[in-house]
Formats: structure tokens, sequence, C-alpha cells
């Protein structure tokens, strides 16, 4: 579709979106009130900055229902997403928004290759999570077989793709990294299995530790991003050229300055906030989702016209704040994802030294390294430490544990440990 076709399907679908919200559900009608605008006061796509933020808390707030604009009686599913406090948020969906899920699962699927002769092993948690069962009907809808093994029993999940001839396997990126090291103390090689592609997403992860999956697995690793406020997966996936596209007809992207909280140009890194544009059972009028990233709008040789989205490094809520300086995890990732003695597994400790916030970094050495004793480990830890003062600008203990020291995730795995409060 051209570029303007788009900018007008968009406005079209926004129009009728903000009027929705604004006649059905008192939450939204008070927000624009308290802003001063209506519904008729979008006559652009640039005019949707003047209409109010949604963020978390307000689904909280109208947990569980509401922000539904539609009855009971036409909801066919609600998932939903715990988050660390309080109530969930609650993801309802009509007939007609699990049909716009499949179509946006099953573009991006075709797009990174997978096609109906494929056996797709979903790996990704089953029930309230939003992972297993949109990657389910992405699955259906493009027709593959699939194995809807969910996270868990590792195993299990390697016998099931070596014996039923797995294709393409879909799970978080670190539940990729427990696979293959699974695989390999089984004695499985995994380059001869038939396994062609990976799916992965629900959290942040480096192209460096993209790069270490696809060594492991001798796969190709595409990527899906999305947040259950916004159906889930299918907001954005990687196309044949590598691109992160977002499935601009059903999502409108914009990315702000966390501070001004006003729009940045293209190119500008901010944060993302998503007004959907056809769903009915839950809209999202300019949802902020705490991701940071920047958008681009350039021609991608895979020929779509989707605006393309830079792989989200981080959350603004993840950002910990050390002595003055940013720090993101992903940048710590990439670090330690470098050196090759070192096992693609770390815990970053928040803690309080004194009255200021201090971090620490947890990683693992491969066995046939830890063994070459405490020496050669406090010197790699002393340079592992080294490069992430010349990557975030500040120093940053790091202790070489034993392979297989930290907790393993089946699903996406918890990088930071506050424990500021504990310590204090
Ligand atoms: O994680 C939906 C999903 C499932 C996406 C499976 C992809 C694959 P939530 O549990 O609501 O939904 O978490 C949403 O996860 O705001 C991001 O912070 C993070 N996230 C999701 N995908 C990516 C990604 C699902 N590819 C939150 N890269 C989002 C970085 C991601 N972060």
């Amino acid at each position: 579709m051209s570029v303007e076709a788009m900018r007008k399907h968009q406005l079209g679908c926004l129009k009728d979106t903000l009027q929705r919200v604004y006649e059905k559900i008192p939450f939204y009608k008070d927000a624009f009130e308290k802003k001063g605008v209506k519904p008729a006061d979008l006559e652009s796509l640039d005019d949707l900055s003047k209409f109010p933020f949604t963020v978390k808390t307000d689904l909280r707030d109208n947990y569980p229902f509401g922000l539904c604009t539609e009855p009971m009686s036409n909801l066919v599913r609600i998932h939903a997403s715990s988050g660390t406090t309080g109530k969930p948020i609650t993801g309802p969906y009509t007939a007609d928004d699990m049909h716009q899920w499949g179509e946006c699962m099953a573009r991006a699927m075709w797009a990174q290759s997978v096609r109906p002769d494929d056996i797709a092993q979903n790996a990704y948690g089953m029930g309230l999570f939003t992972g297993g069962l949109g990657f389910l009907l992405g699955f259906e809808r493009v027709g593959c077989a699939v194995i809807p093994s969910g996270s868990g029993q590792t195993e299990k999940q390697i016998l099931l793709m070596e014996d039923l001839g797995t294709t393409v396997v879909g799970c978080t990126p670190t539940y990729a990294l427990t696979i293959a090291e699974r695989a390999s103390q089984m004695g499985k090689d995994l380059h001869k299995f038939p396994l062609r592609v990976g799916l992965f997403g629900a959290e942040p992860w480096s192209l460096e530790m993209k790069q270490k999956i696809e060594s492991r697995m001798g796969i190709s690793a595409q990527e899906h991003y999305g947040l259950t406020e916004l159906m889930g997966p299918g907001v954005g996936f990687t196309c044949e050229a590598g691109t992160l596209h977002i499935n601009e007809d059903h999502v409108f992207a914009e990315v702000i300055d966390v501070d001004t909280e006003q729009p940045v140009g293209l190119g500008e890194k901010g944060e993302l906030v998503f007004t959907s544009l056809q769903r009915q059972a839950m809209p999202m009028v300019r949802y902020r989702t705490r991701d940071i990233t920047r958008l681009q709008r350039s021609k991608c040789a895979c020929g779509r016209t989707f605006l393309n989205m830079e792989k989200v490094t981080g959350r603004s809520d993840d950002m910990m704040i050390v002595s003055g300086v940013n720090v993101f995890p992903s940048q710590i990732e990439s670090v330690l994802m470098e050196f090759e003695a070192i096992e693609p597994q770390y815990v970053i400790h928040l803690f309080k030294k004194g009255y200021i916030d201090a971090i620490r970094v947890d990683t693992e050495a491969r066995a046939e390294h830890y063994d070459k004793g405490k020496e050669y480990l406090q010197n790699l830890a002393e340079k592992v430490s080294a490069k992430i003062q010349a990557v975030v600008g500040i120093r940053v203990p790091v202790t070489i544990l034993e392979s297989k020291s930290i907790p393993r995730s089946v699903g996406k795995a918890k990088r930071i440990l506050d424990e500021r409060e504990v310590m204090a």
C-alpha cells in the first residue's frame, strides 16, 4: 500500500476509534474533556498529539472491563498480563479482533518464510499470556502443523523437535538459549535437526544474543514484538530483509520524548506510543508502552511500506540511574555477549551503597573456561568490567560464576534483581 493510502486508512480508523471510545467509555470521555478535545478535533494524523495518553495504571484502575466497548456477549477471549504488582490488566477480544490478530500474526510469519508445510513447535507459554495462543492463531492461519508444546519440559521439547521434525520454533530468546544448552548436555546437535527458523520475542534481546542463538541452534532468528494492551504479539515483526516493521494498518505508532511528552521526529529516540486502529473490544488511545526505540520510514528491500522500528533496547522503567548515569540492561548484555568465554546468562543486581544506588553483574563462564581457575576468572571479570565502563560510563563490578549457577528461564527472563529495599 502506498504511504498516502495508508495514512488515509489510518485517519479514517482513528476518527472511528476516538468517536467510539468517547461515546462508550466514561474514562476516555473524562480524559478528553480534561484535555479540552473532542473526537471531531482530529482532522489530520498530527492532531492525535492533542489527545491524552493512556498508561498502564489506567488499565489497572479500570480492571477488569472498564475500557471494554463491547458487551460480554460479543467477547470470545480474555487474556491477561500480570506485571509485577497488583491486579492484572485484561485483554478482551471480539471474534473480529481474533480475526485481525490471526491476520497480523500470519502476515508476520509468512514474511519470515513460514509456510503450510512447516512443522511449528510453539514453545511460548500457553494460557493467559498472549504469546502462546497468539502464535497458535498465526501458525494455524498459515496452515502449519502446530505442536503446542508450551514452555518448559525442555528435554521433551528437544525430543519432540527431533522425533516430529520441527522446522519452526517459537519461544522467548532466553528460552531458546535454555533449549540450546540442554540439547548440548543431552548430546544432541541441533544443527542436524530439520529446524530452520525461530520466531522470538516478548523480551528485549541484543543483536549479539540473536547471533548466539543462530549459531547455537543453526537457524535464522526472526523477531516478534507486541504487548497485551495492543492485542499481544503481532504488532511488529522482522521481514525477509531483517527490518522490524510495524503492522501499521492495525496500530498507529508515535514516538514521544519521555520528559516533554511531545512527539519526536522520525529517527529520534523516545518512548513508543500506540493507538489501535481496528480493535473492537478494547481500543487503545495513545498507549504509552515504556518501550524505547526510534521509527524510520525508509524503503525496505522487502518492498513493504510499513514503518521500520529499531529493536527495542529497553524500557524507560527498566532504565537504571546509577551515579546519575542512565544504564540499560541491553547495554550490559551487548558487552557480555562479546566475550567468548562467557555464557549468555546474567543477572543485574541493583542495591544500595549507603544512600546511593549501585549495580553489580553476575554472569557465568563456560565450563572449560571456569576450570582455568581463580586468577583467570578475576582477570576476565576485570576485562568485562572495563568494557562495560567504556560503554555505559560507570564502573560496574562483575562476578563470574560457574556455569549453570544462574536460574534458566522458560519464558521472559528476569534480568534485574532490585535489592534496594531489602538492603536499605
Ligand atoms: O510479550 C507479547 C509478545 C508475545 C510479543 C510473544 C512477542 C512474542 P506482554 O507480556 O504484555 O506481551 O509484554 C509486552 O514485552 O512492552 C516490551 O517491553 C516487551 N517485548 C515484547 N516483545 C519484545 C521484543 C508480550 N521483540 C512487553 N523486544 C513490551 C523487546 C519486547 N521487548
